[in-house]
């Protein structure tokens, strides 16, 4: 088997990102970058001599800013959204079933909204990637960007949780440690999920109560361009 496969994770927001990469021809994909650590994906992509094909997102995140438009800069990567994210500066904007292929390597865009109206997984070889859907333990809040619990229940169930059994299930954070699971894990032991019916998760989504992500407010028009932040000072000069 020739492949890269790492998991990258930022402490500040738990985000778990992941570089995929055929290792005969080099080309790479990266998935859920973080802003902050572009320096340190170049540098990575440098070290192990794989050149950057797509940069996915698996929505419009609310809590960081995507590396998205630093890597696109840089590495002359294209930005890939699912369709209902809402961000018209992607390079390619796909829907469940599509494939995005890099090097001899297929990885199969799954629709999973819920979460957001726009979220997607994304599922390569024995492994699924699944943002914020589907949680170690748990899952993504619906109380925004068009979030539904119902929605989010039939995404789970009918297409994550009919998957193979033993595909590994990698989310988009961890709050508390956990860093791999599977769909057989998950369907036997997630406690918003496991033996819940529909009704039920509903109201238990409706009732958490959390509050917003710190960061909501500039990180998710960031995401929606992308990432692209705009030079205050041309906003301010109407330069
Ligand atoms: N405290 C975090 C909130 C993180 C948060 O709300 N995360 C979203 C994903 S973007 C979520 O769905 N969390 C599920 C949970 O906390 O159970 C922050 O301020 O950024
Ligand atoms: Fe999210």
């Amino acid at each position: 088997m020739n492949i890269v496969f790492r998991q990258l994770f930022d402490p500040e927001t738990c985000t778990l990102t992941y570089l995929l990469a055929d290792a005969l021809t080099g080309d790479a994909v990266i998935i859920d970058s973080v802003r902050e650590h572009v320096g340190g994906y170049v540098s990575l992509l440098q070290e192990l001599n794989l050149s950057l094909v797509w940069v996915l997102e698996t929505h419009a995140h609310a809590d960081h800013i995507t590396g998205a438009a630093g890597l696109r800069e840089i590495t002359g990567a294209e930005t890939v959204v699912g369709g209902r994210v809402g961000a018209p500066c992607a390079d390619r904007r796909v829907e469940g079933g599509d494939t995005i292929v890099f090097g001899n390597e297929v990885l199969r865009v799954i629709a999973t909204p819920g979460h957001t109206e726009g979220c997607v997984s994304f599922r390569w070889r024995d492994r699924v990637f699944t943002g914020d859907s589907l949680l170690i333990g748990g899952c993504g809040r619906t109380d925004f960007q068009g979030g539904s619990a119902e929605t989010l229940y039939d995404s789970i169930t009918q297409r994550l949780f009919s998957l193979p059994g033993e595909t590994l299930v990698y989310p988009g954070h961890d709050y508390k440690g956990h860093r791999v699971s599977s769909v057989s894990q998950e369907r036997a032991t997630n406690p918003r999920l496991a033996g819940v019916t529909r009704e039920e998760f509903v109201d238990l989504m409706g009732r958490l109560n959390l509050p917003p992500p710190a960061r909501i407010d500039d990180a998710l028009p960031a995401n929606q361009r992308c990432g692209e932040i705009p030079d205050p000072l041309i906003d301010v000069h109407g330069v």
